[in-house]
């Protein structure tokens, strides 16, 4: 019987068709990715991270459209080096850079997504629009730590909808619920949404829309996500104020034009 780390660290094959798929559609599902047994490990230190370091408190009805979606705990890794294995696994990172076809991928951030027992929807939107880099070379992997049916909310996504720009200059609001639902559907970007089983992964870009529905399930919805970008990014003007807070949180002392090699970004593979 192999370790939780070995396993963390074996390959799991890309097929070209895998990466063109990718291509193609903006995001892709693989099925047993991961352990099941490794899965609920990590799922015990995520849960105990979360609950240690989340800082939402309000009652459900007193929250805001975002606030009702998740709790949201950034860089985990660097509070726990079992965390630190899940975040930083080659596994996980050798799929980010053969899909996105590039010499190595570094680490912008990981972050846990716990859509609460009552969570309401995640809105539709793009990741980029929060992130100051230089190419569409970015990739989220979503990894859900339980079995994740219908009613928890799984990740669901617009097909093919990274090569839509309506929508890209929205935050995740209300707004940009109603009017990508609106537009995606007009477009013809088939919103895909199916369950997840324990083990199953997927991976979107940065352009990529996606949300997710409201957990009706009754027990929390745990998900852990990483934030990949090409080895070779470089940043960008900030051209709003979220940008001006990604740079000081997760890219600290980068200048635009530069790569972001602070000691949070650590390149995770490279071939
Ligand atoms: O987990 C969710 O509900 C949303 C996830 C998401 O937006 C992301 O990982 O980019």
């Amino acid at each position: 019987m192999t370790s939780t780390l070995e396993n963390m660290r074996t390959r799991y094959h890309i097929s070209p068709e895998t990466v063109q798929k990718f291509n193609d559609e903006g995001f892709v599902k693989l099925s047993d990715v991961l352990e099941p047994d490794d899965l609920r490990l990590y799922e015990a230190e995520i849960t105990a991270k979360v609950k240690e370091l989340n800082t939402q408190h309000l009652p459900m009805e007193e929250r805001d459209t975002y606030n009702k979606a998740f709790l949201q705990i950034a860089n985990l890794w660097e509070h726990s080096d079992i965390v630190k294995e899940f975040v930083f696994s080659e596994r996980l990172a050798a799929i980010a850079t053969d899909l996105m076809q590039v010499r190595g991928v570094r680490l912008y951030h990981d972050q846990a997504l716990y859509k609460e027992s009552g969570g309401g929807i995640t809105p539709w939107h793009a990741d980029q629009y929060y992130w100051p880099v230089s190419s569409d070379k970015t990739v989220t992997v979503w990894v859900p730590l339980q079995e994740t049916p219908l009613e928890m909310g799984p990740l669901a996504f617009a097909k093919g909808s990274q090569k839509f720009e309506f929508g890209r200059d929205l935050p995740i609001s209300d707004e940009s619920e109603a009017s990508l639902e609106k537009e995606l559907a007009e477009h013809d970007f088939p919103l895909v949404q199916a369950p997840y089983h324990l083990g199953d992964v997927s991976f979107h870009t940065g352009w990529t829309f996606h949300r997710a529905g409201a957990n009706n399930s009754g027990a929390p919805r745990a998900v852990m996500t990483v934030i990949y970008m090409d080895a070779d990014i470089t940043l960008t003007e900030p051209v709003n104020q979220y940008h001006l807070n990604e740079i000081d949180n997760w890219m600290p002392g980068t200048k635009p034009g530069e790569v972001p090699a602070s000691l949070r970004n650590p390149v995770l593979y490279q071939r």
